[in-house]
């Protein structure tokens, strides 16, 4: 059962006096899909507002064992004032055990009293975790946490989301041929301002200096500002220094601006498909229409402009 719902002063207060309760509580608030929920939720945000922007926001990608959480322990040592991690995990309940994974993995963060760990909220379609995690940024940083790590599997459509609400993100990658940057996302690699080999230590250390080397030259033919290619191992703290500092030089709020008129359009267009599509008259119509364009009755651009202009 939930816990009852605070007053908005006593909200944005314990957030303002870095109560971690109440910081965990008013994430559950904005999370909750509740309608009552959401104009306290908004007011909430919107009292904070002042208080936000002030923190590094880097976010993390790589495939599931790359070394993302191993990796965020261990980059925290490096880190001065207090750190936020949060996930964005907007996939099926197969991925279940990486949240589990996650919470062994990042104990000893979590004992810090410097961290605050937020596993991925329940899952959802993407729209509506990648609004959650930009309204848990804000109560953070409103809370005073300068850094805030945002780790993403990377598989779909989440890397996209998240590079779109950090000043910094970074691909972690493990140590093998350098020809995968030919195979590799090409969209992924736009996104990416940092590319870290991780598990460089043991058996791979080899490796993982010829991949950097192969991934380095091949960059340069793609892009002109190619990203900076480093190697790190979560494991033994090998060049985390350096992976901290390149971080540090690399991240640019002022993407902020840009960040957040995308944000607003992106809400427009949600809200407007989704009250066209709660129209009852939209929703027995769709199922005619979608029959008949299946038929080859009558083209597509028809039965749009149909739905479109049903009347509600
Ligand atoms: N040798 C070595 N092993 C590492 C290193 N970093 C992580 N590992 C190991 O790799 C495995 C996966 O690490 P995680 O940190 O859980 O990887 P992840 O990317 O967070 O994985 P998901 O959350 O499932 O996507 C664990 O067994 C780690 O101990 C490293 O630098 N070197
Ligand atoms: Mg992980």
């Amino acid at each position: 059962m939930s816990l009852p719902r605070l007053t908005l002063a006593a909200y944005r207060d314990g957030i303002l006096a870095v109560d971690r309760v109440t910081l965990a509580r008013a994430i559950t608030l904005i999370e909750s899909d509740l309608p009552a929920d959401q104009p306290l939720a908004q007011q909430l945000l919107a009292d904070l507002l002042p208080h936000t922007g002030r923190s590094l926001r880097l976010g993390i990608t790589g495939v599931p064992g790359a070394g993302k959480s191993t990796l965020i322990e261990a980059l925290s040592a490096q880190i001065e004032g207090s750190i936020a991690v949060l996930s964005v995990d907007p996939s099926s309940p197969a991925s279940g055990g990486s949240i589990l994974g996650d919470k062994t993995r990042m104990e000893s963060l979590a004992l810090n009293p410097r961290a605050f760990v937020r596993p991925s909220p329940a899952r959802g379609h993407l729209g509506g975790v990648t609004r959650r995690t930009r309204e848990t940024i804000l109560l953070c940083e409103a809370a005073g946490f300068q850094t805030i790590i945002v780790e993403t599997v990377g598989v779909g459509q989440s890397e996209t989301a998240v590079h779109g609400m950090t000043d910094c993100f970074l691909l972690l990658i493990l140590p093998g041929a350098g020809d995968e940057v030919q195979g590799m996302k090409r969209g992924i690699l736009e996104l990416t301002d940092i590319i870290a080999i991780n598990k460089a230590d043991g058996d791979n250390l080899q490796k993982a200096a010829d991949a950097r080397h192969a991934y380095s030259s091949a960059l340069h033919l793609f892009a002109a500002t190619a990203p900076p290619v480093l190697t790190c191992s979560a494991l033994t703290k090998a060049g985390l220094p350096s992976l901290w500092k390149a971080i540090q030089t690399t991240a640019n709020p002022a993407r902020r601006s840009a960040q957040a008129l995308a944000w607003m359009n992106e809400t427009i267009n949600e809200s407007l498909i989704s009250s066209f599509e709660n129209q009852t008259s939209v929703q027995s119509l769709r199922r005619t229409l979608e029959a008949a364009v299946r038929q080859g009755d009558i083209t597509p651009l028809q039965a749009a402009r149909q739905l479109l202009q049903a009347k509600p």
